[in-house]
């Protein structure tokens, strides 16, 4: 049984956390994560007002277990969704591509713990300082939006800079993964990709069709450009903005160019005009299964490396 100080602090099972993935992560991809021991995520990103509300009730009528609220900072929605993690006391909230600091305090009074991802060990510092309970070393084998940082160099870096624990994510997708973060340092995991590919999760079958057919070489990093970098699937899409990024083509065209594509690719499933972020351990997925399996699954074969590991021993 693997159990890290990760498990007290956020009432879970397992040390497993599933991503708040914008415009897929939802009340019910969370509610089974957490069901299976995990801590499921919703993301904000999905939903403007009310509708998250109606998502962390949702998650809470499939489970007693704690569930999270993943909020990105840079959406215009942010703001209100901070009011209403507040409101909600949600247990466990997470933020991505930014600095929560402003939202510390009324999320702390409220009684929620606060794990930020970050990309570099000083905003994991001063993370720490604010009031987080942890932080997630976020390495740029992620999909989705990425820092400079890989999770190799990234995790043990956070980890000697912090005493709060570290869940490490990027290119992690099963038990060799979750082992060899704990190895790093780090108290737990948390991964994306492997969930798009959950039964519960309700993004189009198109898109789990591109995850499950992808390869070691099936993602590609676009938009550094304007400072939205992001690690997507390859797809006509992706291909053509990378065509195009570093030609004479304005900076408002390109970001015409980009306008609804995550949308486009996580609600309707559009193979041509749609994003599909996606990390780069996409081509280690290979099966659709239960949340609960992903969750039992990784930890199972975690604790058998673990136990083996002391054979490279003489
Ligand atoms: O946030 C993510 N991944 C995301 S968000 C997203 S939605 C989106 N919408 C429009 C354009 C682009 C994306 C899709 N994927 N991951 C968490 C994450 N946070 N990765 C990296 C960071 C990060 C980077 C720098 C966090 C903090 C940071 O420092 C900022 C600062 O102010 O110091």
């Amino acid at each position: 049984m693997i159990s890290t100080p990760l498990c007290a602090l956020c009432g879970i099972r397992y040390p497993v956390f599933q991503g708040g993935m914008a415009h897929v992560s939802d009340g019910r991809l969370a509610a089974a994560v957490s069901e299976a021991g995990g801590l499921g995520i919703i993301s904000a990103m999905n939903f403007g007002g009310s509708v998250l509300r109606d998502q962390i009730r949702e998650a809470r009528s499939l489970t007693s277990k704690p569930v999270g609220v993943n909020i990105m900072l840079q959406a215009p929605s942010a703001e209100a969704s901070a009011k209403i993690c507040a409101e909600e006391k949600v247990e466990i909230v997470t933020t991505g591509a930014g600095n929560p600091s402003a939202f510390m305090e009324m999320w702390l009074t409220a009684g929620c713990r606060v794990i930020p991802v970050v990309a570099s060990a000083a905003l994991a510092k001063m993370m720490e300082r604010c009031g987080a309970a942890a932080v997630i070393a976020e390495g740029g084998e992620s999909g989705g939006h990425i820092g400079e940082a890989n999770t190799m160099p990234l995790v043990p870096q956070v980890v000697d800079a912090v005493k709060i624990p570290v869940v490490a994510a990027g290119g992690i997708a099963d038990g060799r993964g979750l082992a060899a973060a704990l190895m790093l340092g780090a108290s737990g995991v948390q991964m994306g990709t492997r969930f798009l590919a959950a039964f519960e999760c309700g993004v189009p079958q198109k898109y789990k069709d591109l995850v499950l057919k992808a390869s070691d070489t099936s993602t590609i990093v676009t938009g550094r450009r304007l400072g939205h970098t992001v690690r997507s699937l390859k797809t006509p899409f992706s291909r053509r903005y990378a065509q195009v990024e570093y030609t004479d083509i304005s900076d408002e065209e390109l970001e015409a160019f980009a306008v609804g594509s995550l949308r486009k690719a996580a609600i309707d499933g559009d193979e041509k005009g749609g994003c599909f972020l996606a990390g780069e351990i996409a081509g280690m997925v290979k099966k659709e299964q239960s949340a609960r399996e992903i969750v039992e699954e990784t930890v199972r074969e975690a604790e058998e490396l673990l136990r083996s590991a002391a054979g490279f021993l003489s």
